[in-house]
Order: structure tokens, then sequence, then C-alpha cells
């Protein structure tokens, strides 16, 4: 095959899309001439010399929970929920990009169409329905913030490792966080223009997934400055695994508060309650007390916690290294982060690296001389409010909100 200059845009997408049907058409261990046919009976070749590459064999025939790749070697499988594994962040930047950002979804992804999506705010706690589209939405003023979104579940596995009994739920180890750059418009701005009252209390944003995930919050939350309606994740419109066109952004609250997919959000003067503050995202265990309706203390904040960018109990060659982390509070910065080689005995404490940034990450590092042999690397953090990632998490029988230290085994070969 002559080579010709790819200058323009046109000329590089029809030979990107031959070079990709031989490659395709190798694999399948078809002839070039029955590969197009096959794609032809497909109806995909009008879309594939559009640039849209994708292969007739790649559309699954049943719908997937999640619609992002989710390759072995960046996520960790539980079916509709997707963990990000830690090794992949390192050498990687403050933000987790949008590929390897983990899932958490109650059934799966819906496909919405911008054009028939409205947001719609109503409710005994505010003066007018509102109703927006994806262009009103738009058309508001934005602001973009940077902060981690972590499941009430993350770390939930250790329940089992720390108190011999295993939590229900997916057992996640620590790779249900991530931090992105949000953009969207101020939940504030939104209520405000629905003439929100000074007598409302909760406010309900609502999913437009299977189950209508919805959750309550107060109004107070829902006034803070970094409490959003996101349409962009990291510079991009927003990705169907993760809300779009747009999800609730909840800044250190549990996951479950951020809610995707929003479509209507119900602002109230009296107290909401669903089985998503009443039945699951409660605590329920021997130390904790039931308030009816709620079968248990209802969650709001996350722990802090911290976590190593190493492999789980995985190999990694002797030798001078750096052994590197993140940290995060949901109430500050965090101000200190130790680690310990000897399951606690004694503690080095480890560098902080900029940014900092409160309800977002920090990461930390220090030089490890990593000799051969079966290791337990111990991190402890502390935030700048005096609060310090405690030894042990008394256990929920749903596994939320363990922030007991972790250690995180490896081998040095
Ligand atoms: N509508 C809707 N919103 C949702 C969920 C869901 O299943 N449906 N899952 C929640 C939970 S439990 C978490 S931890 C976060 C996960 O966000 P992510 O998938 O973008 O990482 O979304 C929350 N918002
Ligand atoms: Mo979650």
């Amino acid at each position: 095959m002559g080579r010709e200059k790819l200058l323009r845009e046109d000329d590089y997408l029809a030979a990107r899309a031959d070079e990709y049907l031989w490659s395709e058409s190798n694999k399948l261990g078809l002839s070039r001439r029955s590969f197009l046919k096959l794609l032809a009976a497909a109806g995909s070749l009008a879309p594939l010399a559009g640039g849209a590459m994708r292969p007739a064999s790649a559309r699954a025939a049943t719908p997937q929970p999640v619609l992002k790749p989710t390759p072995p070697d960046l996520f960790n499988d539980f079916g509709s929920n997707k963990e990000m594994r830690w090794e992949a962040m390192y050498g990687r930047g403050y933000l987790v990009p949008n590929e390897l950002f983990f899932v958490r979804n109650h059934t799966r992804t819906p496909t919405l169409e911008v054009n028939n999506w409205r947001l719609k705010i109503e409710g005994s706690g505010v003066n007018r329905t509102l109703e927006l589209t994806y262009d009103d939405l738009l058309a508001m003023p934005a602001v973009s913030f940077v902060r981690y979104v972590e499941c009430a579940g993350n770390g939930r596995s250790f329940f089992e490792t720390g108190h011999g009994k295993k939590a229900q739920g997916t057992q996640w180890k620590l790779g249900a966080i991530g931090v992105a750059e949000w953009t969207g418009v101020p939940l504030r701005e939104i209520l405000e223009r629905a003439g929100v009252k000074k007598t409302a209390r909760d406010v309900m944003p609502e999913g437009l997934d299977d189950l209508k995930v919805r959750r309550p919050m107060s109004l107070d939350k829902a006034m803070e400055e970094d409490t959003l309606v996101v349409y962009a994740m990291n510079g991009q419109p927003l990705p169907a695994d993760h809300g779009f066109p747009a999800r609730v952004l909840a800044p250190g609250w549990i996951g479950v508060a951020n809610i995707k997919w929003v479509g209507r959000i119900q602002v109230s003067e009296e107290p909401l309650f669903t089985q998503w503050n009443t039945d699951t995202y409660v605590l329920i265990g021997p130390d904790y007390k039931p308030s009816a309706p709620a079968k248990g203390p209802i969650l709001s904040l996350q722990s802090m916690k911290s976590a190593l960018e190493l492999p789980w109990d995985g190999e990694i060659t002797a030798g001078r290294r750096l052994l590197r982390g993140r940290a995060w509070s949901p109430q500050g910065k965090i101000d200190r982060v130790e680690y310990s080689l000897d399951q606690g005995k004694s503690w080095q404490r480890a560098r902080l690296r900029e940014p900092n940034i409160s309800k977002a990450w920090v990461r930390w590092d220090a030089d490890w001389d990593a000799r051969s042999g079966k290791h337990l690397i111990r991190v402890r953090a502390a935030d700048e409010r005096g609060n310090a990632q405690p030894e042990r998490v008394a256990f929920n029988e749903q596994g939320y909100l363990n922030n007991a230290l972790v250690d995180h085994p490896i081998t040095v070969k």
C-alpha cells in the first residue's frame, strides 16, 4: 500500500477506516471482501466511513449494565459495579480520567436522549414548578470544582478482614472513589429560580434509571456553593455511565447522594423518606439504634481514608522506589499522612504533594527501599480539622463507611 500524506480530515478518516477493516477482518479470520459484506449486511458501513469505527461484532446483543470499556487491568468487575484498580493510578496526575473512574449502578446505565431530557423542580418547598431543558441548563452560569465521589461502601471488604464477618453488598477494596473536575450549575441557582421557600427542608434529586434512585439531602447541603447539577466531567460531556446528561454533585456526602441521570428534584417542607434513607444507607448493627422510619442512623458524610497506588496482594521488584498513594477527607484538607511497615509499631511521615484540595484528595509519597519478601503496608491520614483515621470501625450489616486502617499486602521479588 502506498503511503499518501494524510493531511485532510476526510482522507485521514477514510484511510484509518480502511486499515481498521483490514485488521478486524484478519482478527476474525475473514477475507476483506467477506468482512465488508458482513458489515454492509449489518448496515454499519455508513457510520464506519464517517469515522465511528465500531465493528458489527462488538455490538452486544444484551444491554450491558455499564457501557464504557472496563478492562481488567483498570477495573475489578462486580457486574453493574466496576472498581478502579489503585495501581492504575500510579504514574498519573491528580484527576482520575473518565475511562478509569469507578462505576456504581444500582441497575444499569440508561441511554437518554438529550432532546427529550427535562429537569423538573417541584414540590411544597418551591413557589413554582420549574422545567429546564439541556440548553437551559447550559445557558446558566457555569462553575467548576475538583471533588471526589466515593461510594458509602468503599472499604466494605475490610469488615470481613477486621471483624471476621462479611457485610452485605459489593466487596469493594478501596477503589470505589474517584476525583474529577465537575462542571455545572450550582443547585442553589436552580432552586432560587424555582422560588425556594425559607420553610423548605429536604431536597431530593431523582434518577431516570430503572429504579428511579432518589435520596434526600438537607436544604443546607443543597444550598452549598459546590453542590451542583453537573453536565461535564474532566472537560468532557458527562459520560453515560456517570449520569449523562446531568447528575448531582454533593461533595463529601455518600456516593448515592450524587444522583446520576437526574430528571426531577423534589423540594419539600416535610422531611422526605425513601428506601435509600430508611433501609439502605443507614447504619444497622449492635452499636446503632433505629430512629423510625429509618432502621438506623442515616448517612450523610463520607469518612476519611487513604490508599496506596499498588496492586492488591501483587508483586513488585526489589529496589529503591517511591511509595505512593492518596488520602482524602469529607471535612477539609489532609494535614498528615503516615505509614507503617511493622503493623503500627513505628510510623514514618509521608510527603504531601500539591494540590491538596478539600473534599478531593492529596497525593503523598515516601522513599522506600523495597527488600524482597512479603510486606504489609499500613497507612493513616489526619485532616486539618483534627480528625484521624480510626484503628477500628464498629460493624454494620451493610458495610458502610469503613475507614479503619488497612494492611496492604505486597510481595517484593
Ligand atoms: N440514578 C442513580 N444515581 C446514582 C446511582 C444509581 O444507581 N442511580 N448510584 C449512586 C451510587 S451508590 C454511587 S457510589 C455513585 C457512583 O457514581 P459513579 O458511577 O459516577 O462513579 O452514583 C450514585 N448515583
Ligand atoms: Mo454508592
